[in-house]
């Protein structure tokens, strides 16, 4: 545990007694949904997690300091306030420097977990090598940081904005393990099928969590990246959302849309494509990792 970070009462007596936590993000928050189903999403991942027995902490920097776990204001201030930046790994320093406020992406929430203590970590889906990184280069950092931080991440698999087959590859190359829950194919986000095959499936939780503590035990230094498709009924067919995903990404490029907006944007420009439906099963998918990510993390504190 690290003493100068702000923890919440329940993670606190729960991390004391060794109990289930579950680290939660806050850029699918501040960044990724409009207000208020932002605000409404991150209650109801929390109330879920609570739910199954675990401790929900929601990861944020708030005020200059590294919060793990947050209370009802804080939360609301993460979904409304446009101070809030995004802050991934490289923007941690300056952000506490500055006693600034930043929601957490993928990266930045795994390393903070870490530090804090905790083993288990539920995001909708995560950043991986955009369409085009042959010519811009943009790959995002989740992908870096899952191979040098022994977090679990539990996911929809990556965006479907991105190229997954590249994305794919560089997990490969960086030594990741990706299991798919239940699935022999890298789910999509929106979607439950890419058509990619995915290298190894596992069907029930306690081998997730056992795989898990084998790589801690063995001080393997990646994390593990859990593919657990969106629930069939919410799903959006993968040649529907080609279709939006393709024009949500010609109107980045001619407003020339790059960098760390580039991902804002394509989700924001998606719901608005699919009238809201897109937002509705980024939500479910959301939940459903939650609650993957709750039951592992109950199993993973009594093999402790
Ligand atoms: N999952 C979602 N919505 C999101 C994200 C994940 O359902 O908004 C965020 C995560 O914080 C992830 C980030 O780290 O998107 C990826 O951003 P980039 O492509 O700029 O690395
Ligand atoms: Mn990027």
């Amino acid at each position: 545990m690290q003493n100068s970070f702000k923890y919440s009462a329940e993670v606190l007596t729960s991390l004391r007694a060794g109990k289930a936590v579950l680290a939660l993000e806050s850029t699918i928050v501040a960044h990724g949904m409009p207000y208020p189903e932002n605000l409404e999403f991150a209650q109801e991942a929390e109330e879920l997690a609570r739910e199954i027995g675990a401790t929900p902490a929601t990861v944020a920097i708030l005020d200059g300091e590294v919060c793990i776990g947050l209370d009802g204001d804080q939360l609301h201030k993460l979904a409304t306030d446009p101070s809030v930046g995004k802050v991934a790994i490289r923007e941690i320093g300056l952000t506490l420097a500055n006693q600034g406020n930043g929601a957490t992406t993928v990266s930045a929430t795994m390393r903070l977990s870490h530090l804090a203590g905790l083993k288990v970590f539920a995001t909708g889906g995560i950043g991986g090598v955009h369409r085009g990184a042959e010519q811009d280069f943009d790959v995002s950092a989740d992908l870096i940081e899952l191979s040098r931080t022994p977090v679990m991440v539990i996911s929809a698999g990556a965006k479907a904005i991105l190229d997954l087959p590249k994305t794919l590859e560089y997990l490969e190359t960086m030594s990741v393990p990706v299991i798919g829950y239940q699935t022999d194919e890298f789910p999509a986000f929106y979607s439950r099928r890419s058509g990619l095959p995915i290298p190894q499936r596992v069907d029930a939780v306690e081998v997730i969590a056992r795989t898990f503590t084998q790589q801690l035990n063995l001080s393997i230094k990646s994390g593990l990246l859990i593919a657990n498709p969106v629930p069939a009924e919410i799903e959006i067919s993968f040649d529907e959302m080609s279709v939006h995903i393709g024009n949500a990404l010609s109107d980045a490029r001619r407003q020339g849309i790059i960098g760390k907006a580039l991902t804002p944007y394509l989700l924001g420009r998606i719901v608005e494509l699919t009238e809201g439906r897109s937002l509705v099963t980024n939500r479910a998918l959301a939940l459903n990792n939650v609650k993957l990510g709750a039951e592992i993390a109950g199993i993973m504190s009594e093999l402790a």
